[in-house]
């Protein structure tokens, strides 16, 4: 899958494509992802990105001229593309929409904002859509691109290991994860659940289902709500609620 992000502050964004699954993932040729400052496109001899709002009021907005410019070179490049703008405003970001972005075929350009905002003829005349990653104040949307980047990557076939993507293909089923151990079996007066220790396979694959139906009840039910359990679970989700009237 091919991005291409549109900042004033392209070291925040690629810092954070230096993650190694990326890195791997961009050796094999399974994602591109080309950072372009903004500030190449600007054509005064301060490289001015922003200006006073018309209207009056406090903060500065980004011009429109630099990130028209931009797109205009890469639509000249022939691809197809599309337009994202990271955006308190947007959709709020998900495991859907990762997995929508990383089939899409053309290219995804990623606009990020800075200041108080970007003219809105951007968004009018240039953006096909908007993503924000949650209700909280970023100052700019390179952090932003940067998860959707991760999220959205990680799911195109080929860039996890196969142990990593089995995962994903069996539990990315909007259930919360299961707890953890490793060695040693007993730290301080904490000993790893005998089931685990047990070699019982079955069990522990009931054992571990269990528990993430125990974790999403107590700490999200609203996933609860969208995720379609099967007969197994249901079983399950009998036994948690028997458990909880013991204590
Ligand atoms: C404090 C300024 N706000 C006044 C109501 C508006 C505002 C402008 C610009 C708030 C944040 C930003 C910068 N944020 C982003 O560009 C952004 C963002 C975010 O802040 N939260 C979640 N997702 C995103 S995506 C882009």
């Amino acid at each position: 899958m091919k991005f291409e992000v549109l900042t004033l502050f392209p070291g925040i964004v690629s810092a954070a494509l230096s993650d190694s699954i990326l890195k791997k993932a961009m050796e094999k040729g399974l994602l591109e992802v080309k950072v372009t400052d903004l500030r190449d496109f600007t054509h005064d001899r301060h490289n001015t990105a922003d200006d006073a709002p018309f209207g009056g009021g406090p903060g500065m907005v980004m011009k429109p001229e630099p990130v028209f410019e931009a797109v205009d070179r890469i639509k000249a490049e022939g691809e197809c593309v599309r337009i994202i703008l990271m955006s308190p405003q947007g959709e709020v970001f998900n495991h859907k929409k990762a997995l929508e972005l990383s089939r899409e075929k053309c290219k995804l350009v990623l606009i990020c904002g800075r200041y108080e905002g970007i003219d809105e003829r951007v968004r009018l005349s240039l953006v096909d859509e908007e993503i924000s990653i949650g209700d909280f104040v970023l100052s700019g949307g390179e952090m932003a691109a940067a998860v959707v980047i991760e999220a959205a990557a990680r799911l195109v076939p080929g860039v996890l290991g196969t142990d990593e993507s089995a995962e994903l293909d069996s539990f990315y089923d909007g259930l919360l994860d299961y707890p953890h151990y490793t060695r040693p079996a007993q730290y301080r007066d904490m000993p790893v659940p005998d089931v685990l220790l047990s070699g019982n396979h079955a069990e522990i694959r009931r054992w571990r289902r269990k528990e993430a139906l125990k974790a999403t009840m107590r700490k999200r039910p609203d996933l609860l709500e969208k995720v379609e359990l099967g007969p197994e679970d249901k079983k399950l989700m009998g036994e948690l609620e028997a458990e909880m009237w013991e204590g």
